[in-house]
């Protein structure tokens, strides 16, 4: 059976590499790196590093915990880790690594600066045999090195991605950054088919093992992200925008000039590419960063890891279980303490009330399973009512307060996130973790309600979702459109579109859908006036992508993307660039278009692909 979970794993491509029958012997234990320590010897300007290829055990939870046995990296003389040692250098450096390799397989070292890893300039290095290599480190940035399996000529996909993945980092400076901290993050999956039960960690450790940071209101963390698995991540934070200060990928990191880079909750970091990531929280309380995909963020990796099959549902009413045991995975946990100088103002009285029900509608997909909808007692500007999902669009204003009852009339508990909402931690959405020590969010249990209270800081296009099991309750509907607009604005239908792609269901015929619309929707607009397309990407765990053209002519039109995940894009970066969208779960994009009459289509791929029809009239 298709389930969303393999759904996932069609794109995770993670190979045990040491499954390939060693002989037995003592198995050495691996410790999680967490890239604060770089390896090898520095002697002016050289660094020497000596790594052996060898069978570990890996504890991806608690270290008392369950392991499994991969192939790591391991500094001559030294305990291995995972991921592979952090190879740190400044730039000009020349770098002179060896590797040993005893496991069985033949290996293939690729590091990013010396070797594209295409099989023809490859350098195997059989079982048993060592190789040297050596590049001088003239690109800055943070890249993923790498040992991948050779058979015959070919590199076998996806055995790069087990434990021989680390981080190469070439500095332009000896100072260190103040909270500067590297994070890989990698996988394992139990078998190379991309079917498999599979495990992410952040640094060698899984949620709620991972690292939990103590930071204070006002400091400033920088952060690099590289993914070293197979598979897009999209990494949310929760509570605050970060800045994207470079991206990046085997080939170069690229440094965005100061006034080009971006504020986003969402960066969706591919295979083997990286993110510089900069921010500051504001605001005290429990935070979360973590991937936007349901699975890599679930507590079934728990169960995998331990060799159980998980159940089929990660409700629960306990909080603390809530946070122990549902969630798992591309977490990390951040505690913001309040400063002396802080204030946490009161909120102000809300003068706008808004009561969401969460309920069940029971035979609504096409294997006749339930819907976890959303629904109001009063209809907002721009909703259609006639939609039982996606859960009714807010149309709330800026500086207006705000309080939201969530009304859970569902068997199963819940909570609601407001994705890229600047709130307070307690309203955040998460049971058992937002707020702070001694007050924090509760689950909202069946018949329960739970109120919500934030002023919306800054107009754009937001989501609010279920935070709680997620692979259910998001691929049951429990998702809908924030759009705040500016004071004295009204919500526009005529030139102010959603576009909400999302998984309808979770059974096998489970797609991905416009607006909850099976075909999607035609979007009716006048011709000659400028659209505003609010994209939202809610899947559980799909990438969306899409390109507008005339329906005669797949050239890609041009648009302006005017904002992204609710941060307006400062004027004079606005300019016209060819009509494509390439989102994660978790991303919102605005883009504006005008169009002369004509009908025009937007192809979406994602894990079904479908044709967006727009009908451009005078
Ligand atoms: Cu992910």
């Amino acid at each position: 059976m298709r389930t969303p979970l393999c759904r996932a794993a069609r794109v995770v491509t993670v190979v045990l590499l040491a499954a390939c029958a060693a002989p037995r012997s003592e198995v050495a234990i691996a410790r999680a790196n967490d890239n604060r320590v770089a390896a090898g010897e520095r002697v002016g300007d050289t660094l020497t590093l000596r790594l052996i290829a060898q069978r570990a055990k890996w504890f991806p939870a608690s270290d008392s915990g369950p392991s499994i046995t991969i192939g790591t990296l391991a500094v001559e003389g030294q305990q291995p880790v995972v991921p592979a040692p952090l190879v740190r250098a400044r730039l000009g450096t020349l770098v002179r690594m060896s590797l040993r390799n005893t496991l069985t397989d033949t290996l293939v070292l690729c590091t990013p600066l010396s070797s594209t890893c295409a099989p023809r300039d490859t350098q195997p290095i059989l079982p048993g045999a060592t190789r040297e290599l050596s590049f001088v480190a003239d690109r800055a940035g943070a890249y993923v090195y790498h040992a991948v399996k050779l058979s015959g000529h070919k590199l076998i996909v996806g055995t790069e991605l087990s434990g021989l993945v680390g981080a190469l980092m070439i500095d332009t400076t000896d100072a260190p950054r103040a909270n500067e901290r590297i994070f890989v993050i990698h996988g394992w999956q139990k078998t190379g088919d991309d079917s498999g039960p599979f495990m992410l960690a952040m640094n060698g450790k899984m949620w709620p093992h991972s690292e939990h940071f103590d930071l204070a209101v006002g400091d400033s963390v920088h952060w690099r992200v590289l993914n070293a698995t197979g598979s897009d991540h999209p990494m949310h934070l929760h509570g605050f925008y970060f800045r994207v200060d470079a991206r990046g990928d085997l080939a170069r990191d690229t440094l965005y000039a100061p006034n080009d880079r971006p504020f986003v909750v969402t960066e969706n970091v591919r295979p083997l590419q990286s993110a510089l990531i900069s921010w500051a929280p504001a605001r005290p309380g429990n935070w979360l960063f973590h991937c936007h995909k349901g699975s890599h963020m679930s507590g079934q990796q728990l169960y995998h890891l331990a060799g159980i099959a998980p159940p089929d549902s990660f409700a629960t009413h306990d909080a603390s279980d809530h946070v122990a045991k549902t969630m798992a995975g591309l977490i990390l946990g951040i505690s913001v303490r309040d400063t002396a100088t802080a204030q946490v103002a009161d909120a102000p009285p809300a003068a706008r009330r808004i009561r969401l029900h969460a309920r069940e509608v029971k035979q609504f997909y096409h294997d006749k399973s339930s819907a976890y909808a959303f629904a109001l007692d009063e209809r907002t500007p721009g909703d259609d009512a006639s939609r039982t999902v996606p859960g009714p669009l807010l149309t709330l204003t800026r500086g207006e307060p705000v309080e939201i009852s969530v009304i859970n009339e569902l068997r199963a508990p819940t909570t609601v996130h407001w994705h890229g909402i600047e709130l307070e931690s307690f309203y955040d959405g998460v049971g058992g973790w937002s707020g702070s020590t001694g007050a924090l969010a509760p689950m909202v249990a069946p018949s329960d309600s739970f109120v919500a209270r934030f002023t919306p800081v800054r107009s754009g296009t937001f989501m609010y979702h279920a935070h709680a099991d997620e692979i259910r309750q998001l691929a049951s509907g429990l998702y809908g459109a924030i759009v705040v607009l500016e004071p004295g604005a009204r919500w526009n239908p005529e030139t102010d579109h959603v576009l909400l792609f999302s998984q309808r269901g979770k059974d096998d015929s489970a797609i991905v859908a416009l607006n909850g619309g099976e075909p999607a929707d035609t979007i009716r607009l006048r011709a000659g006036k400028t659209h505003r397309l609010r994209f939202i990407n809610i899947t559980v765990e799909d990438d969306v992508s899409g390109t507008l053209h005339a329906h005669s002519d797949s050239t890609p039109l041009s648009w302006r993307v005017v904002a992204k995940d609710g941060m307006t894009t400062p004027a004079a970066r606005v300019k016209p660039t060819p009509a494509r969208v390439y989102m994660g779960p978790g991303e919102t994009m605005d883009a504006e278009v005008t169009l002369g009459a004509g009908d025009y289509t937007m192809d979406v791929r994602s894990f079904n692909n479908f044709p967006v029809v727009l009908r451009v009239r005078d």
